[in-house]
């Protein structure tokens, strides 16, 4: 979530309107006042990070440290479940993803790298966080928060696919940073002069969530921390510099290297001055962070504020340092929805067991698989979703899908059985035992609004008590161009 935009917003290019529904959170019936494009913008407009999934994945931080001894130190089980943990998610997205066993650290164990593999490779900027913790708790302050505001900035870089990358982004998760920055010193010593070269920037975060924290900037008047001072300066945050993390952290080798450094922070266990108080909120003379390296730095140990914050800070400064221009409205298209037509299994379609079929009983519109949803004479509810990423910047986004209805209802008045197609939670349209007919037909609405989006398309068939109803779907297509 974010305050406000900043910078040149994204070029919305509105395409002819088939069935028109609003911008997301669309409630109202009446479709938007349409004007003209604005003036090209020089950078597209970085996304909002969603809190909510960089909290998911502290959760899965404190459910690994839980299962696994109350903790996530280098070396042990806990680390090792994390480290696979964000490498699973990462290769699914499309990272090219590499683990490096740190020899030289107290606690023999791996870092975790993660490449998106587009843009020149002779210009990288590289973000990290350290992914161990200390044995005393399960670290979900120090490091599960910048852990994970990096994990889901990388999910959301790849999602959208940018068209034009001036830079190449590499992300890393740090082992043993607890024993001495010792996984991010054996990974800067491990680079050639040649590949040290090619990283412009390093940027660090280490502890982002301080329930009582600050707004602390590595090296905050340098160019390098530009784009992340901009970002909290634009939210009128009056950051101030990381005095107290000052070559305590993962960017201390890379300075030492000879690499721009910078980085957000929230702080530690130095005391909350009461002028910071007076200008950020919080108890002066108190710790930045109550529980830092102890039991109690589990979920409930992060501000959600902070954690918001530094994760769209951070989105702003990949785009304004690694996402090109491109040419506006560049559109990164093609059909979105996976296995459209069923005949590939049910991935990566969810719900109902048993909805997609190859049952004879009701055509296919093409191949032999469809999604048969309702037809059980009974009272029911079915289910069948997909979760769609819609590229930023296409002309168009038409979603269609074929629909065949037949029901043994015999009222030509009354609605009792009906199947609603929802997306991004809003409702598309609405069919019922009243729609039946003998084939299949397309049903296409613009879903523009959702454009540079990651939401759910679902069918829902509810069926009353008697006479079925089928509600009969074949290739669901959203083609963005
Ligand atoms: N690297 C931290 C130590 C640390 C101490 N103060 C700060 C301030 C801001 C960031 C980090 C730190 C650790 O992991 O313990
Ligand atoms: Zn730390
Ligand atoms: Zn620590």
């Amino acid at each position: 979530m974010r305050g406000r935009t900043l910078g040149a917003a994204v070029a919305l290019v509105v395409g002819a309107a088939i069935t028109t529904i609003p911008a997301a959170p669309p409630t109202v019936a009446s479709p938007p006042a349409r004007t003209a494009a604005p003036a090209p913008p020089a950078v597209l407009a970085a996304p909002d990070i969603a809190v909510a999934n960089v909290q998911a994945h502290l959760t899965q931080f404190q459910t690994i440290a839980t299962s696994n001894g109350g903790h996530r130190r280098a070396g042990s089980a806990g680390h090792t479940a994390s480290v696979a943990y964000v490498k699973g998610k990462l290769q699914a997205a499309g990272y090219t993803v590499t683990e490096q066993t740190c020899t030289s650290c107290v606690y023999r164990s791996n870092n975790l790298i993660a490449e998106w593999p587009a843009g020149p490779t002779d210009q990288v900027v590289m973000f990290g966080a350290h992914l161990d913790g200390v044995s005393a708790g399960p670290g979900i302050n120090d490091n599960g928060s910048g852990s994970a505001v990096l994990l889901e900035n990388a999910l959301v870089l790849a999602a959208q696919r940018p068209a034009t990358m001036t830079k190449r982004v590499r992300f890393a998760w740090w082992t043993d940073e607890e024993q001495g920055l010792n996984g991010s010193e054996f990974y800067v010593n491990s680079l050639s002069a040649t590949q040290r070269g090619y990283l412009k920037g390093y940027y660090n975060f280490d502890m982002v969530g301080s329930t009582n924290g600050g707004y602390f900037i590595n090296r905050i008047t340098s160019t390098t921390a530009a784009p992340l001072k901009a970002y909290w300066d634009s939210l009128g945050i009056q950051p101030e510099e990381n005095v107290e993390g000052q070559g305590r952290s993962d960017d201390y080798p890379f300075q030492q290297a000879g690499i721009p450094t910078s980085g957000y922070a929230a702080g530690a266990s130095a005391r909350k001055s009461s002028t910071q108080a007076a200008k950020w909120g919080g108890t002066a003379g108190s710790s930045y962070d109550p529980c830092y390296h102890r039991a109690c730095d589990t979920t409930s140990n992060v501000s959600a504020t902070h954690l918001d914050r530094s994760a769209d800070g951070v989105a702003y400064a990949i785009w304004q340092l690694a996402v090109g221009s491109g040419t506006p409205g560049t559109c990164a298209g093609g059909q979105l929805v996976g296995n459209s037509s069923f005949e590939t299994g049910t991935t990566p379609w969810t719900g109902t067991t048993g909805v997609i079929t190859s049952s004879t009983s009701r055509p296919a519109r093409t191949g032999s698989y469809k999604a048969w949803l309702g037809g059980n004479g009974g009272t029911s509810t079915e289910t069948l979703s997909q979760t769609l990423t819609l590229p930023a910047g296409c002309a168009s986004y038409p979603l269609t899908f074929h629909l065949r209805i037949d029901t043994a209802e015999t009222t030509s008045t009354r609605v009792y059985d009906r199947l609603t197609v929802q997306i991004g939670g809003a409702t598309l349209a609405t069919y019922s035992n009243l729609n039946a007919g003998s084939s299949y037909v397309a049903r296409t609405f613009d879903v523009a609004g959702y454009a540079g989006q990651t939401v759910t398309l679902t069918f829902t068939a509810t069926e009353d008590a008697s006479l079925q109803t089928s509600f009969v779907v074949d290739d669901v297509t959203l083609q963005a161009s």
